[in-house]
């Protein structure tokens, strides 16, 4: 059961990029022995983003990835010269992906289309360099801002669609026969209830080059709902696709009061 690369929840710690400090510096040139204040401020740091990509399907590619940094921002320099903003991390993800704070448990954005971009842990702001402080009665300021620290926040990614099409059905239906012979996925295929512990994806192509993506989810008995079978937690993949298909095998006695418990 563990060489299922079906992944849709990880857990990571994301630290965001310190801003850079401001500059204090005093405008000094050939022909200008004492100018007044030109220090430029810091660059913000590095911001957590997540960005949807079509291209993924789980969230396996993350699964390694405890520990999330970005870049500090630089300092300012002097001539009023801002420092260079610290590199961004971007995390892809799935389209239907919700991020969480762990802490909380609050949801606090979701990703539904591709190249969508969430900043989950913004940098810390760059410090304002002295040029800013100046004013009449301070004309040449000795003191810059500090840059903002970064925050580290540990955050949860869980994917909450899973599929075009799933298929729903009792234990030992036929589910992931099915799912085999219509798309390339091959799962465990046995002939004893609960094969299947965790959703299979396969992609399944129709005409014109299109193509969807079926999953095969554990099978569900009566009384799933109350934590029969495999208990509740699976049942979370169940609303997580477009279009349910709901798979009675065609020898069931009946095949009616078996549909309706599903
Ligand atoms: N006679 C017959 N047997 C089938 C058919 N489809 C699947 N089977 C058999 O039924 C058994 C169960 O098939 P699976 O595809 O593992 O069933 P499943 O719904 O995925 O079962 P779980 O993963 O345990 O929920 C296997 O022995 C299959 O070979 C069919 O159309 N006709
Ligand atoms: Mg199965």
């Amino acid at each position: 059961m563990s060489d299922n690369n079906f992944v849709d929840y990880v857990k990571i710690c994301c630290r965001s990029g310190k801003g850079g400090a401001g500059s204090m510096h005093l405008h000094r040139s050939k022909l200008t022995a004492k100018g007044g204040p030109d220090g430029g401020d810091g660059g913000r740091g590095g911001h957590i983003i997540v960005r949807g990509d079509k291209q993924f399907w789980t969230l396996i590619h993350l699964k390694y990835r405890k520990h999330v940094i970005a870049k500090e921002g630089e300092g300012g320099g002097s001539s009023n010269k801002t420092g260079a903003e610290g590199k961004d991390e971007i995390l892809h993800v799935p389209l239907g992906t919700i991020i969480r704070d762990a802490e909380t448990g609050e949801v606090e954005c979701e990703i539904t289309e591709d190249g969508e971009e969430k900043i989950i842990v913004p940098g810390g702001r760059g410090g304002l360099g002295n040029d800013h402080f100046k004013s009449s009665t301070n004309q040449t300021p000795m003191y810059a801002q500090p840059g903002l620290e970064g925050k580290t926040e540990w955050k949860i990614l869980e994917l909450k669609v899973l599929a075009d099409v799933g298929l729903v059905g009792f234990p030992n239906a036929g589910k992931s026969t099915l799912l085999s012979v219509l798309s390339a996925a091959k799962p465990e295929i046995a002939n004893y209830p609960f094969t299947t512990l965790a959703p299979n994806l396969g992609i399944i192509k129709y005409r014109d080059y299109k193509s969807f993506v079926m999953a095969d989810i554990p099978g569900i008995i009566e009384g799933a709902s109350e934590g029969k079978g495999l208990g509740i937690r699976f049942l979370r993949h169940i609303e997580r696709n477009s279009t349910l298909l709901f798979l009675v095998p065609a020898d069931t006695n009946d095949i009616i009061k078996e549909y309706k418990i599903l």
